[in-house]
């Protein structure tokens, strides 16, 4: 790992959509670690997926060497340098506890992709993707709705009984990961998963805005808009 003060040129390189490169962003965007965002069209990605190491985005260059792929092991690359640059989104001493929440936003993810699977990626789950599949598509997404979203959400709000953030009084990477994602379930753009599907969790919402509102986080989105 890089020393303190010791920041390396690093080049992010994905769609220009939120999706798996949100955490990475958020985490070099909390450290005040600069990066050059880049932001690849749809257009123009059959032909740059195979130069690629598994065929997907995001990739991640750090100075001049080859392009790391994954972004689980860039979150955390960037909540090392984060902490290592004065701002503690992944320090040794919480390794652990920070290791469990991201468990649990996994947890969480895992259930959250089927519903969005279903509607953008049918055939993935065995349906035709030439068939009307809308009654699944609702059946599958009010369910996580009204039974699967409760249950983590109970989890989480229990969860923040103690602490403001997942893993106590300072955002760290299990932050960058989850807020996203709670976002994309409240931004209406996904049918039957409405955007008052955390009213009834007043402290997951006020998690949330609580981290929507640290100041880099506010700009980074205000830059976004
Ligand atoms: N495990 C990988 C998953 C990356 C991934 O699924 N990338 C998708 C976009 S979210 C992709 O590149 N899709 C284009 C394709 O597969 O052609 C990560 O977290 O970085």
């Amino acid at each position: 790992m890089h020393a303190s003060k010791t920041i390396p040129k690093i080049v992010l390189t994905y769609f220009n959509i939120q999706g798996v490169a949100e955490k990475v962003r958020l985490a070099l965007t909390l450290g005040n670690i600069p990066f050059q965002d880049t932001r690849v069209s749809f257009p123009e990605w059959p032909a740059m997926k195979t130069t690629t190491p598994y065929g997907q985005l995001p990739l991640m260059t750090i100075d001049d060497a080859p392009p790391f792929a994954q972004s689980a092991a860039m979150l955390r690359y960037a909540g090392k340098l984060a902490t290592s640059n004065g701002c503690p989104l992944y320090p040794d001493e919480d390794y652990l506890k920070i290791e469990e929440a991201l468990g649990f936003v996994s947890d969480i993810q895992r259930a959250w992709r089927i519903p969005v699977l279903v509607g953008i990626d049918p055939a993935s789950l065995g349906h035709d993707p030439s068939a009307d599949n809308s009654d699944v598509v609702k059946k599958v997404r009010s369910d996580f709705v009204a039974n699967a979203l409760p249950k983590y959400l109970t989890f989480l709000t229990a969860k923040l009984a103690s602490s403001p953030y997942l893993c106590g009084s300072h955002p760290t990477i299990a932050d960058c990961e989850l807020v996203p994602v709670l976002n994309r379930m409240t931004c209406g753009q996904v049918d039957h998963v409405p955007t008052t599907c955390l009213d009834d969790f007043p402290t997951v919402q006020e998690y949330v805005a609580r981290f929507m509102e640290l100041e880099t986080v506010k700009a980074w989105y205000e830059s976004q808009a």
